[in-house]
């Protein structure tokens, strides 16, 4: 039982380089094969291209290992019985020496240990609509409220209650910040109603708000919203449409708990007949650049300080 680091990613670390973690439920448990082992694959080379060293993290027979090498993302994103990790299933996955695949929240906690700034995935997970029966908020959630570091994702999924979302943000003190634009992302889309806290023109700037929040030890971490690129976005009434459905789908074939976010993903794959798979690609490369930029610059900062 140990946590394993790849040498270039320990090294980096080591030396104050640039390194963006990368989780690995969006792998297993988020896209079909063999797109997902593709995705990844292109998310570690764009993030390499913008001049930072990418860290995907997953458990493997029990290991926590950060910086998965290509044969272990193929396999991770092919074989069975992958469990999906949060901050919960950690000890017992490694214990029991399973192979998983880390949630944002589980991906946080070994990142931040290691010493990793920088974050990049997807969309976050967050309060399911109808929480006030059910109670089923994302443990993403609670992790952003105690783990320091910087998540870089394309807002909330849309399948969430974004606003509910929101707002257990703001109560646990969790700044949510709009790269280039003031309109909260969601995802495939953008909210026609909803505010992001702050916006932001650059990644040198959040690199600085990166590093406060370090230097005043906040141990809560950082919600970087970047919007899907217009031209990938699908237009908001229609993600409303197909997402309406499939909670109805779900909710008759009684699907619950964590099963849940990676039948919803599935299911609205199929609606829209493949194009949240394009969109879902399209913005998690267009996260991998922004993530890499801002670990640049907090680097640079740190040398010049
Ligand atoms: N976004 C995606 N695909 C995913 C997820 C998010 O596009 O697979 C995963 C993330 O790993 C996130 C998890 O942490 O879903 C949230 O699951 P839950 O809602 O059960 O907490
Ligand atoms: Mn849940």
């Amino acid at each position: 039982m140990k946590i394993r680091i790849s040498q270039e990613v320990a090294y980096a670390l080591a030396n104050n380089l640039p390194v963006v973690a990368l989780e690995s439920t969006i792998i297993a448990h988020g896209m079909p094969y063999p797109q997902n082992v593709e995705i990844a694959l292109k998310v570690e080379e764009i993030i390499r291209t913008n001049g930072a060293l990418p860290a995907t993290i997953a458990i493997i027979g029990g290991d926590i290992v950060v910086g998965l090498d290509e044969d272990e993302i193929e396999e991770l994103g092919q074989r069975e019985g992958v469990l999906k990790v949060s901050r919960r299933d950690l000890a017992y996955a490694m214990a029991t020496k399973q192979w998983g695949a880390t949630t944002v929240a589980a991906t946080m906690v070994i990142a931040a240990k290691v010493g990793i700034k920088v974050f990049v995935t997807g969309g976050v997970g967050g309060v399911h609509r109808g929480a006030e029966d059910t109670f089923d908020i994302s443990s993403d959630l609670e992790e952003l409220a105690r783990t320091n570091i910087a998540v870089v994702c394309a807002g909330p999924k849309a399948i969430l209650d974004v606003e509910k979302t929101l707002e257990y943000l703001e109560t646990k003190g969790v700044p949510v910040l709009g790269y280039k634009t003031d309109k909260m992302p969601i995802f495939y889309t953008s909210s026609p109603s909803l505010k992001v806290l702050y916006r932001v023109d650059s990644a040198a700037e959040l690199a600085q708000i990166v590093n406060a929040s370090h230097a005043l030890d906040l141990q809560s971490g950082i919600l970087v919203v970047n919007p899907i690129p217009e031209k990938d976005a699908l237009p908001y009434k229609d993600v409303e449409k197909v997402i309406e459905e499939a909670i109805t789908e779900m909710e008759k074939e009684g699907i619950r708990g964590k099963e849940q976010t990676p039948y919803l993903l599935t299911k609205i794959n199929e609606l829209t007949k493949g194009k949240s798979q394009i969109a879902n690609e399209a913005l998690i490369v267009n996260n991998a650049k922004l993530g890499a930029m801002i670990a640049k610059n907090i680097s640079r900062e740190l040398y010049e300080d």
